[in-house]
């Protein structure tokens, strides 16, 4: 819980804190109940009068905890409220929205930094150094965008009041097109995390939604460990999110997944020539394959989400 206070940096994450720990304190405050009104008989017997001022300390304290945890609810709930307003509009978006999923220092932050070349995001080698969501628009090499969000991550036996307390934040993976779940392969007991990770998806999850297992630091590993968890893991894709070409190939896989997962959609089309210029306005939104000259215009293999591939048929095709 320390690890966590220290951490929280957003106002979401330290209200989650101070719930967590809160609801911890309550039922241990219950459970001295009879210490604290025994404090008040012994006073009794000391002739001080104080019988009872123990329990209706006690109650007071509870009852404060109480209202406390209430508010503290409250304000989440609009929290949550508004994200989810958020997250709604960021669904209708025309690009893919991916979640980094994770047991804590599997390199999360560090491969979103490197996705999106911003040195401000946090990486460090102490636990939980995420506690809230954070995203960034990422290119792939064929020029289509996506959202890749950065999450808090899992460890074994998080504790339920934790769970609770960050479902709202987890629960973003719902909105998500796809989930990335990045594993540290260097890690002698990576597939323990591995079912840690999936204990807790699984129990947040609510959508059939996309799963890709990565794993990530593989600049730690030898040729032998490489080929044996290929082996293992053959859908998987490998990086290193330290490394510049690495993070590229990941990128390529990456986009081909999606693709065969139909999270986006490849088509080709032809475009006359007078109306390249609308297919160059398009670009950052969609991603493009193949270009063929012909007679009179281009033949070009295109890909996008499919509400946004239907929307630019719709332009380009109409007019
Ligand atoms: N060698 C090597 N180290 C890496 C790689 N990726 C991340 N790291 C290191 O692993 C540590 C944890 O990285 P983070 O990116 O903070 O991990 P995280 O998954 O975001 O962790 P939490 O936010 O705590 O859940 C840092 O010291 C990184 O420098 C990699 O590909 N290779
Ligand atoms: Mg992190």
């Amino acid at each position: 819980m320390e690890i966590f206070r220290r951490n929280a940096k957003t106002s979401e994450s330290k209200l989650q804190v101070e719930l967590a720990t809160l609801t911890y304190e309550l039922p241990k405050l219950i459970g001295l109940g009879k210490e604290l009104s025994r404090i008040g008989g012994g006073a009794r017997g000391t002739g001080t009068g104080t019988r009872g001022s123990g329990e209706t300390l006690l109650e007071y304290r509870r009852r404060n905890i109480k209202d406390r945890i209430n508010h503290l609810k409250k304000q989440l709930k609009e929290i949550e409220h508004v994200r989810k307003i958020k997250s709604k509009q960021r669904n209708e978006l025309y690009i893919p929205k991916l979640s980094i999923l994770g047991y804590t220092s599997a390199g999360k932050s560090t491969l979103l930094k490197a996705l999106s070349a911003d040195e401000k995001i946090y990486v460090s080698k102490k636990l939980f150094s995420t506690l809230s969501t954070l995203s960034r628009r990422v290119q792939f090499p064929s020029g289509l965008s996506a959202i890749f969000s950065d999450t808090v991550g899992f460890i074994r036996k998080l504790p339920v009041e934790l769970i609770e307390s960050f479902k709202s934040t987890l629960d973003e993976i719902n909105y998500t097109d796809a989930i990335i779940e990045l594993i540290d392969a260097s890690e002698e007991n990576f597939e323990d995390k591995m079912l840690v990770v999936d204990n807790i998806v699984s129990d947040i999850l609510r959508e059939n939604i996309p799963r890709f297992v990565v794993f990530n630091k593989i600049d730690k590993l030898n040729f032998d460990k490489i080929q044996h968890i290929k082996m293992l893991y053959p859908e998987a894709i490998l990086v290193s999110a330290k490394s510049k070409e690495s993070v590229h190939e990941f990128l390529l896989q990456l986009e081909k997944k999606l693709l065969d997962f139909k999270v986006i959609k490849s088509k080709k089309i032809f475009v006359e020539y007078h109306n390249i210029w609308k297919i160059e306005k398009l670009k950052n939104n969609i991603g493009i394959k193949r270009q063929n000259q012909v007679d009179n215009g281009y033949e070009i293999e295109i890909i996008a989400k499919e509400n946004y591939l239907n929307k630019i048929l719709k332009e380009i095709l109409n007019t």
